[in-house]
Parts: structure tokens; C-alpha cells; sequence
């Protein structure tokens, strides 16, 4: 009974995971083939970082932030940004831009990535001041049509069904410690978000940091179950 109460106060603590980070299940699998997870992308574009794992009911969520704002470290210094990998039919027309207005449904963006057709370059160098969000150009209107495509945005309250499109996962050194400047993003341009494989367009942002979104509260049933756990673990303690 005991060994139960406890095994419970895990399972809530799945329960008040916060929506923000993308299922760890569907950035390591290879929704394109072998070898096309969000995991194995990343280190093949030589970084470090983890997308986290899945064991039972038990989620970690590696090196994600849940942040779907943004600000550059130093604003003073210009950064490149560059698009890492891409692993979708719409890949021609994907565009990558920020905006600063972060309140309008529709912000006007600053397009400064973009694929083979889209008549943006790969690699840029940015610099911007103050708080900024991300905007994705998914392709989807075809070839031609890159500027009219849907977009979807960092903001997840942004997008029609506020869906969160992006998995935002900090940079790791080759020492393996966590930074707080730099990220890798990776985004699902699906739509309904199609296969959620998140792999589609891949981008890693020099000198860039993600601001926190809040933390997620324990609702009171659940806290009244972490009691119990505690209480379970002290008795088995004392037991032992
Ligand atoms: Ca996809
Ligand atoms: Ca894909």
C-alpha cells in the first residue's frame, strides 16, 4: 500500500507538467527516416544539448526551456543566426523573421531566414533591442508564395488554436554545462500540427536567451497527494 501512495505522488507530478516543453517522445523519434529526430539534429549540427526522455511516467524535459519570449544577451553585439537543418515538403518556403510588438495578434515581422525559394539567405547576422518573439513562415501556399504562407508564432496564445509550434532547447558548452546564451529552435509546420515530429525547420540562434515562462502550480488534490507520498516515504523509512 505503501510502495503505491508513493508511485502516486510521481504520477502527479507528471499531471502539472507544463505545456510549453514538447513531448520528449516525439523529438526522439525519426518522423523523417533514421537519424531525423530533433535529438540526433542537434548533435549532428555539434551541440550538446538534451531534448529530455520519457521512462514510464516519467518525464524530464532535458535542456528545454519553457520561454517563448526572447532577448539577445548582449544587444550591443550582433549575432548570426543560421538554419541548421530543414525536414519537410514546404522546406523551399520556410521563412524565419522576430517581431517586437508583443501583444498584437499580428505583429508586424522581420523576415531574415529563409529556404531555397524564399530569396532569403541561410546564415544572417542580427541585432536587436529589447524583448522579441519568433515567427515561422511554414510554406504552406507553395512555391511563390512564401510571404503568404501561414505563421506561426513563439507566443503559443498567438497561433489559431494556441498550439505550441516550437521546441526551444538551451545550448550546452563542450565542457557540457548548460549556457544561457544561445538556442536551438525546431519547429512543426504541420498543419493542426500535422505529424509532430518538430523536425521541419531547424535553426541555432548565437547570443540569443529565452525569458522563463512561469512555473507551473500544483493544484491542492495534487499537493494532497505529494503529502501523502512524503508520509508514505518517512514511514518506510522509519520502518527500514
Ligand atoms: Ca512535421
Ligand atoms: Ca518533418
Amino acid at each position: 500500500m505503501k510502495k503505491i501512495i508513493a508511485s502516486l505522488s510521481i504520477l502527479s507530478c507528471v499531471l502539472v507538467a507544463n505545456a510549453q516543453f514538447i513531448d520528449p517522445r516525439d523529438l526522439t523519434r525519426g518522423g523523417d527516416g533514421v537519424g531525423s529526430d530533433v535529438q540526433t539534429l542537434i548533435k549532428g549540427s555539434g551541440h550538446y544539448s538534451s531534448v529530455g526522455a520519457v521512462n514510464g511516467n516519467q518525464f524530464n524535459y532535458g535542456d528545454q526551456s519553457d520561454g517563448r519570449t526572447f532577448q539577445l544577451c548582449d544587444p550591443e553585439k550582433p549575432q548570426v543566426w543560421s538554419i541548421e537543418w530543414q525536414k519537410a515538403g514546404y522546406r523551399a518556403n520556410h521563412l524565419l523573421g522576430y517581431y517586437t510588438d508583443m501583444t498584437s495578434k499580428n505583429p508586424a515581422i522581420t523576415w531574415v531566414l529563409g529556404g531555397s525559394s524564399s530569396g532569403l539567405p541561410s546564415t544572417a547576422t542580427v541585432q536587436i533591442s529589447g524583448v522579441f518573439g519568433l515567427a515561422f513562415g511554414s510554406g504552406d501556399k507553395g512555391n511563390g508564395n512564401a510571404f503568404k504562407s501561414t505563421v506561426y508564432y513563439s507566443q503559443s496564445e498567438k497561433n489559431q488554436k494556441q498550439e505550441n509550434r516550437v521546441a526551444v532547447v538551451k545550448d550546452r558548452n563542450k565542457d557540457n554545462c548548460l549556457t544561457d546564451c544561445g538556442l536551438t529552435v525546431s519547429w512543426e509546420d504541420g498543419v493542426n500540427l500535422g505529424d509532430k515530429d518538430y523536425n521541419d525547420f531547424g535553426l541555432h540562434l548565437n547570443g540569443v536567451n529565452a525569458i522563463p515562462g512561469q512555473e507551473p502550480v500544483p493544484e491542492p488534490a495534487t499537493l494532497a497527494v505529494l503529502g501523502l507520498g512524503a508520509l508514505a516515504l518517512r514511514r518506510r523509512k522509519k520502518s527500514a
